[in-house]
């Protein structure tokens, strides 16, 4: 048998040490202990979460601006169809947020003994990025585009390459739109931060991770962040395009693991995976890893959709009977992730160690593991249980 490929091997520039759960199209898991050693995520460490590929795209080096066309087009006044170097051209605006997959951490619906299916991803799939590139509202003045105000999604679609097989159609996603100052937050938020992302880290978009137009819309999960550009659609629906309504969606209202049936999933009944939900993961100890005895420092970090600030990392030594209050550093972007950090006596033993984050608005992480199981396992956002063993 073949040995099964390096991280490395499947993506150019990416390190070998990166988990490969699928080397066909690259999707690729950066490690807790490498992941926590940045403030940004490098390039060669960043994650990856390929549906398909883009011909020629799995590599970090970049794709020249000049020569990609992108069109926005649908309910407008005036459709716009340019080349992706005039964007940088345009007011640039910059935003440092974590990246991370809606199926990041979908491994722990099995450990807490409801498996869902799909990549099984530990807490690595996500890193914190920075991007810069125009807002999508100064593009759409730029080219006096006008969306009407019956246009209540936006709809983005990638030049990646639709699997052979099964005839799905290509990778797009819709997104809320709304200019409502007075009641509608989800969809303002999208107009008010969306960007048409040129740059990563301070440089070109790596190919494969969206080079060289990405559409960013900070506090949204990973998969509305959609690569390589084309096509900005505006319409008075969600597409249903597979991505959107088959995939990438919960439940409206809680489900019983095991007992939904997936194909009868439409609008009514679910919805996209749209704001991140609040979060926290330990860096350090690692679980399962072997501490000394005495006083240990517990870390790592917490973030949300940006919409509130997170007030709360709360950590329990005695399985949430009582919960002690972690020190937090919020950072300077509301998307970015907060540090926490607590230190606790820890007597000799195999100990385990829960931390939930809570923000300004209320919303928690679930102690239950599985209490929010859907059939894909996107969004999980339980309290994390690590096992220390002091000595
Ligand atoms: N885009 C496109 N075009 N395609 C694909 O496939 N994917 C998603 C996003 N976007 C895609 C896109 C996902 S799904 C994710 S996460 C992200 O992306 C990732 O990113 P990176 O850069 O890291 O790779 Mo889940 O929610």
């Amino acid at each position: 048998a073949q040995a099964a490929p390096k991280a490395n091997e499947v993506v150019i520039g990416k390190d070998p040490r990166l988990i490969v759960h699928n080397s066909k199209t690259g999707v690729l898991e950066t490690p807790l202990d490498i992941l926590r050693e940045y403030e940004v995520t490098p390039k060669q460490f960043l994650y990856i979460r390929n549906n398909q590929v883009l011909e020629g795209g799995k590599t970090n080096e970049p794709i020249p601006l000049e020569g990609w066309p992108v069109e926005i087009v649908g309910m407008v006044l005036r459709p716009a169809h340019f080349d992706a170097s005039v964007l940088k051209d345009l007011p640039q605006h910059e935003v440092k947020m974590v990246l991370q997959c809606s199926g990041n951490g979908r491994s722990f619906f099995a450990k807490y003994g409801a498996k869902a299916k799909g990549t099984q991803w530990g807490h690595g799939g996500m890193g914190q990025t920075v991007w810069k590139g125009p807002k999508l509202v100064d593009v759409l003045a730029h080219f006096k585009v006008e969306p009407h105000e019956a246009a209540q999604f936006l709809t983005v679609n990638g030049r990646d390459l639709p699997p052979k097989t099964g005839g799905r159609p290509d990778f797009e996603h819709s997104l809320p739109w709304s200019n409502d100052p007075e009641t509608d937050w989800i969809g303002r938020d999208v107009m008010e931060n969306a960007i048409l992302a040129i740059e990563m880290n301070g440089e070109p978009i790596p190919a494969v991770h969206g080079g060289p137009v990405r559409l960013i819309v900070p506090g949204y999960y990973g998969t509305m962040n959609v690569k390589w550009v084309g096509q900005i659609r505006f319409e008075a629906r969600e597409s249903y395009n597979y991505n959107q309504v088959f995939r990438y969606r919960v439940p409206l209202y809680p489900v019983e693991p095991g007992q939904y049936d997936k194909k009868k999933q439409g609008f009514e009944n679910s919805r996209p995976n749209w704001h991140q939900k609040v979060k926290a993961v330990v860096f350090a100890p690692l679980d399962g890893e072997q501490v000394k005895a005495g006083t240990v420092k517990f870390w790592g970090v917490a973030w949300n959709d940006g919409v509130q600030p997170i007030e709360q990392v709360l950590v329990s030594k005695d399985q949430g009977k009582t919960w002690v209050s972690a020190k937090i550093t919020a950072p300077d972007s509301p998307y970015a992730w907060y540090k926490w950090e607590i230190y606790l006596p820890m007597s000799a033993g195999e100990h385990e160690v829960w931390v939930r984050a809570i923000d300004r608005w209320g919303r928690a992480q679930p102690l239950d593991g599985v209490v929010d199981w859907n059939p894909s396992g996107y969004e999980w956002n339980g309290a994390d249980k690590i096992k220390v063993k002091v000595s």
